[in-house]
């Protein structure tokens, strides 16, 4: 496409972009936060990192390294290059895209809260946005998915408060994709609820998210604080929000906008005819006739005639305390990138623009920001510190490498970060806003955020406990903090077995029936995951061994329940379903390190077995695995046409892990792996890795250097460092 186009109001110039030279990441204690230098005397004092330069897709000169020719020579080649990306404090960073509902969410809020927009960050979110539009001119839920009404019509309305033209042939575009697709009112709920914020759609066209479910008691069985944690957060201020009906007073773009983003007039347009129209393409999750019949009450008797002033005043105050209580608990950090800005918006209405709730928000949507050479995107969390970092830790265990001084340095700093990062104290009014004991736990990204994640947790107390063993290592983390992170380990197992995300599971699957979001699957409560139980499985063997009097009967009750779960999770071809990560190759990998774990391998277990054998009927020719984001979707094995080295790793280790007897597929795979190993030492990206709510797809750029380096890392280990190349 010609460069040079019509855009900024209409003014006939070429897409702008920043110097790459002047970005520079900061990371204060895993509090990660990009920055725009503007003066050759800042630049002199803060030079750019490699990791800066690498994230920023410039060259890095990391040399051509010796080629490999066995695994730990290949690993010593991916650590030159990867160790190169750890940041001061000791952690790894990442861009942590994929999801392309994110960015609006905060654009829409700047726009509405009057928030400044620093000029580079508004010519890399333009930059990124374009650089992520699909060939057929929309965007998707994802990066890699179709274009849908929900992608592109927040998305064209991000890059209009940016200050893109509606004349730039790539809005043109954009618009047509969304008019085929029946026009922003043909988008889920969530495009309704901030175009009506906006004021480009009226509030008839949202199904209604009334605060008053904050009153319920507790017992019922739909009270909100039963719900999956993201799903309750995100309703939290939703409901605040649409309570008070807050709509950002008219603009000459929103009016354009009304011109733009319908198929028809907007002044004769039914909003609440289109409560419920929706494209086809963004319809994954079709609401049920019990939602939809709560909505028509909600709609026609509940609104107009039941819901006085005064309940509906004390579900915002009662809603209200509870965001306040989010916005402490993380130092305005929140839970993650949709209620985040959500919460500064309800701040901002119920404090005010000069409010220190409002300024301290706006500080912290920095935390979600990230920049790589197609421009600035927001990041799914604030980071993923603390998970890569302690799947760091354990690949190079695995690879016995741990007491290499070469590495060393490498891992006293990763520890270092650990035990930084681990949450020592409780929420306040922990009861009262339903949060789950935090101490002794660790998160997915850092501290700010603290909420406590099973597995995460698990992987970062593993990490601790297998490290500080190593002779050699000082002991960081002492054993009262170890237990106490294993304390919280076991109050993760539900009547099934399993294990979950954040909470132990506190409402009943029914609750679908009510998930309104349209867009994702099994969103509502939270569930088993092969993935978390395996987490949970392993941190308590690895504790044993090393601490075997503590809570002795608890832990062996609590891993003969995650092992029934496991092994009831199975699917009768042999595979089990991966919630996180694309996505059978994924859970494969954590399940049959369960397995083994108990005893269960390819010799003596038919389900390992089976296990195996799944994985085996499916590789490819050049002898990796590749598996589509498809699978996630469906719940069907869905090749992808390239085989991944992500997936091929999973699917070693866990083919490792079970035992299986023939080494020469295995030794295939990391062949394959070891020549996509570049010169420098790194492995480039390929398809998305990650995967939340079976629809949406996440990337987690860290795993090709992890995962590879783990596998060759078992392989060397058990056949020992042998040529196969
Ligand atoms: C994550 C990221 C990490 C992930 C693992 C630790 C890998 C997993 O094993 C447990 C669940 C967890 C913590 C998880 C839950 C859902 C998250 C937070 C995400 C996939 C990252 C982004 C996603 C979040 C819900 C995105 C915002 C979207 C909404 C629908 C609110």
């Amino acid at each position: 496409m010609a460069k040079q186009r019509k855009i900024q109001n209409g003014r006939i110039g070429k897409d702008r972009k920043t110097d790459y030279s002047k970005w520079r990441l900061l990371d204060e204690d895993g509090r990660q936060t990009w920055h725009y230098l503007r003066t050759d005397e800042e630049e002199k004092e803060w030079p750019q990192s490699t990791a800066d330069k690498y994230h920023l897709g410039m060259p890095t000169n990391l040399p051509d390294l010796a080629p490999a020719k066995t695994p730990l020579q290949s690993i010593d080649n991916g650590l030159e290059f990867f160790s190169k990306l750890q940041l001061p404090p000791g952690n790894w960073g990442c861009e942590y895209g994929g999801p392309m509902f994110l960015l609006p969410g905060l654009v829409i809020t700047w726009y509405v809260t009057e928030t400044p927009i620093p000029e580079a960050h508004s010519i890399e979110i333009i930059n990124y946005l374009f650089a992520r539009q699909e060939a057929e001119g929309g965007w998707g839920l994802h990066i890699e998915g179709e274009s849908t009404a929900f992608g592109t019509s927040m998305n064209y309305t991000t890059l209009r408060i940016l200050g893109v033209s509606a004349e730039d042939p790539r809005m043109i575009k954009a618009r047509g994709v969304l008019h085929s697709l029946g026009g922003a009112v043909c988008g889920p709920h969530w495009t309704k609820f901030w175009l009506s914020v906006l004021g480009v759609t009226k509030w008839e066209v949202a199904n209604p998210t009334p605060p008053e479910l904050w009153l319920l008691p507790d017992w019922v069985p739909i009270a909100p604080w039963r719900w999956w944690i993201h799903m309750r957060q995100v309703f939290l201020p939703m409901s605040f929000i649409w309570s008070k009906k807050w709509t950002y007073p008219e603009t000459t773009l929103i009016k354009e906008l009304r011109k733009e983003l319908f198929t028809e007039d907007y002044e004769k347009i039914d909003f609440a005819y289109h409560r419920n129209s929706i494209s086809p393409r963004d319809n994954y999750h079709p609401k049920t006739w019990v939602l939809n019949s709560l909505n028509w009450l909600l709609v026609n008797i509940y609104n107009p005639y039941l819901r006085t002033k005064s309940i509906a005043d004390s579900a915002e105050a009662w809603t209200w305390q509870l965001i306040k209580w989010e916005d402490q608990n993380t130092d305005f950090a929140n839970l993650g990138p949709v209620n985040g800005p959500m919460n500064l918006l309800a701040c901002y209405i119920q404090e005010g623009p000069s409010a220190y709730s409002v300024h301290r928000h706006r500080e912290r949507m920095e935390d979600f920001l990230w920049v790589k050479d197609e421009g600035m995107l927001m990041n799914g969390t604030n980071g993923v510190q603390n998970w890569d970092t302690a799947f760091l830790i354990q690949a190079v265990m695995e690879a016995g490498l741990a007491e290499s001084p070469k590495w060393k340095p490498m891992l006293l700093k990763a520890l270092e970060y650990l035990e930084s990062q681990q949450t020592l104290e409780n929420r306040v009014e922990q009861e009262k806003c339903y949060r789950h004991p935090t101490k002794g736990a660790w998160g997915f990204s850092n501290k700010d955020q603290g909420y406590a994640v099973s597995d995460c947790t698990a992987e970062a107390v593993k990490s601790v406990i297998l490290l500080q063993a190593i002779p050699g290592y000082p002991k960081l983390i002492p054993d009262d903090r170890i237990k106490l992170a294993i304390d919280i380990i076991l109050t993760y197992q539900n009547s099934s077995g399993g294990c979950a995300s954040y909470e132990p599971t506190r409402g009943s699957e029914y609750m679908e029936y009510l998930n309104a979001a349209e867009v994702f699957g099994r969103i509502m409560v939270e569930y088993d995951y092969p993935e978390c139980t395996t987490a949970c499985v392993t941190a308590l063997k690895i504790f044993q061994a090393h601490y075997p009097d503590y809570r002795t009967a608890d832990i062996e009750a609590f891993l003969k329940g995650c092992v029934d779960y496991i092994r009831k999770a199975q699917r009768p071809d042999g595979s089990w379903y991966g919630s996180w990560g694309i996505c059978f190759t994924y859970a494969g990998m954590f399940a049959l390190e369960s397995l083994r774990l108990i005893g269960e391998t390819y010799e003596n277990s038919e389900r390992a077995r089976r296990g195996c054998q799944f994985f085996i009927d499916r590789q490819m020719e050049d002898g990796g695995w590749g598996e589509s984001y498809r699978s996630c979707e469906t719940g069907v094995y869905t090749p992808h046409e390239k085989s991944q080295v992500v997936q091929t790793a999973w699917v070693v280790i866990g083919l490792i892990e079970a035992g299986y007897p023939d080494v020469a597929p295995i030794k295939k795979a990391l062949k394959m792996i070891m020549e996509r190993q570049q010169k420098n030492g790194e492995w480039l990206q390929e398809a998305i890795e990650g995967v939340f709510n079976k629809s949406c797809m996440i990337s987690y750029p860290n795993y090709k250097f992890i995962f590879p380096m783990k596998a060759l890392g078992m392989f060397s280990q058990k056949y020992g460092d042998i040529d196969l190349l």
